[in-house]
């Protein structure tokens, strides 16, 4: 393990002998918040080995060697979307209507039904924007999956949907948002955040809401006393300086409501998009952004990859750069990444393979259910087959 000692760390940081480096790492070594500017200078300046000192510190502090996953599936009710944004491999126009899903209110509750007998905690639900997906259909299918499956965990749409289906409505969003915690929302995921400066937003994020609107809803939510996440979707036209607009923003509002639960740096993958000209940023740019997120979101519990996304390797590496949270999922059906060229083109884990990954870089598998809360330890679960973790090193049992 890494030792959490803040002085061993200083003198390791101290390598660097560049002054403000130093300077931003005491900051951080005796929980000091650190600037916008301090943040810039992360990203333009910071070595990889620095950062995930700092981002590891922090991420011990808080959770020791617990990480974390849980056991979801997703629904995706259409890849037709109204929206054309750039970077989206996922949606099909309108207009070629025919190469997309549309599923019925009906078929979205055949699938809840085929979870019966699986142990899932959560439902993630989102997909494309249509007319036909309105107030109504949401509040029934909520209401129906509750009826259905109550202790089931609803983690649905985002302010993209919330957004279009209350304003069709002329609805508020504050009466939205009530009326869809009355039919029984738990949680909103953290999509549709992608860059918030309206300078790269308006060129990316065809047409839907805008960097306020999206912190107006969770701030909503926030207050009806709900919790959410939050995304960024970094590594095509933007700078570092919206990178860190958009951190502040988010670190703004959790000074306020404190309703994130965890932040997701989505990385732009290329394939069959709009975007497919630009280059995808480097693994090593990967884990300095999930570090300097750990680092600027002092007030955010969780940092979490998105194995699905940038696989199973990267996942493991990032748990030494501030990550504390791997998602889960243990029969996948989400095709956003697969479509958009990911590392997983069939993102599946069982619960063995997720604990393994986990135990095999020397952390500790905590299954939890959305809000955190713990639902199982599996340090000391071993299952058939296994080979005994020691450290970092995975030796065969004998
Ligand atoms: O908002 C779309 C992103 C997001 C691409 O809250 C792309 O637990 C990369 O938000 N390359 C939706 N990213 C997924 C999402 C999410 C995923 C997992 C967990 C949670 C959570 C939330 O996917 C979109 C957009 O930012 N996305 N296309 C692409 N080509
Ligand atoms: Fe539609 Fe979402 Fe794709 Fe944008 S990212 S086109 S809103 S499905």
């Amino acid at each position: 393990m890494i030792d959490n000692n803040s002085d061993a760390i200083l003198q390791l940081l101290k390598v660097e002998k560049d002054a403000r480096l130093i300077s931003i790492g005491e900051s951080v070594l005796q929980s000091r918040r650190i600037s916008e500017d301090d943040g810039l200078y992360l990203f333009e300046k910071a070595p990889l080995g620095y950062l995930g000192a700092l981002a590891n510190f922090i991420r011990e502090k808080k959770h020791g060697n617990k990480t974390y996953f849980n056991k979801n599936f997703h629904i995706e009710p259409t890849n037709i979307c109204l929206y054309t944004c750039t970077f989206c491999s996922y949606s099909r126009l309108i207009k070629k209507r025919e190469e997309g899903w549309e599923y019925t209110l009906e078929d979205i509750m055949q699938i809840v039904r085929s979870y019966d007998d699986k142990p899932v905690t959560e439902v993630h639900i989102v997909g494309g924007v249509l007319p036909q997906y309105d107030v109504k259909f949401y509040t029934t299918l909520f209401k129906e999956i509750k009826a259905h499956r109550p202790e089931l965990h609803i983690k649905a749409l985002t302010p993209v949907e919330y957004h279009y289906i209350f304003k069709k409505e002329k609805m508020t969003y504050e009466d939205g948002m009530a009326l869809m915690k009355e039919s029984g929302l738990d949680s909103m995921p953290g999509g549709g955040a992608e860059i918030f400066a309206p300078e790269i937003r308006d060129q990316i994020a065809g047409g839907k809401c805008s960097g306020d609107q999206w912190l107006k809803i969770h701030e909503i939510w926030h207050q009806l006393g709900m919790k959410s996440n939050a995304t960024i979707l970094y590594g095509h036209i933007e700078n570092y300086g919206h990178r860190i607009d958009h951190l502040e923003q988010l670190r703004k509002l959790q000074d306020q409501t404190g309703g994130f639960q965890t932040f997701i740096p989505l990385k732009f993958r290329n394939q069959d998009n709009q975007l497919s000209h630009l280059p995808e940023c480097s693994s090593i740019e990967d884990m300095r952004n999930y570090a300097i997120s750990r680092i600027y979101l002092d007030n955010f519990d969780h940092i979490k990859s998105y194995w699905p996304m940038i696989g199973r390797d990267m996942a493991q590496l990032s748990l030494a750069f501030g990550v504390d949270d791997i998602d889960g999922t243990i029969d996948d059906t989400t095709k956003i990444y697969s479509m958009a060229g990911s590392e997983e083109q069939n993102p599946a884990l069982t619960t063995e393979e997720l604990v393994r990954l986990i135990k095999s870089v020397g952390r500790q598998p905590i299954e939890r259910d959305t809000l955190y809360q713990q639902i199982q330890d599996y340090t000391n679960v071993t299952f058939e087959g296994d080979h005994e973790y020691k450290g970092y090193i995975s030796l065969p049992v004998v």
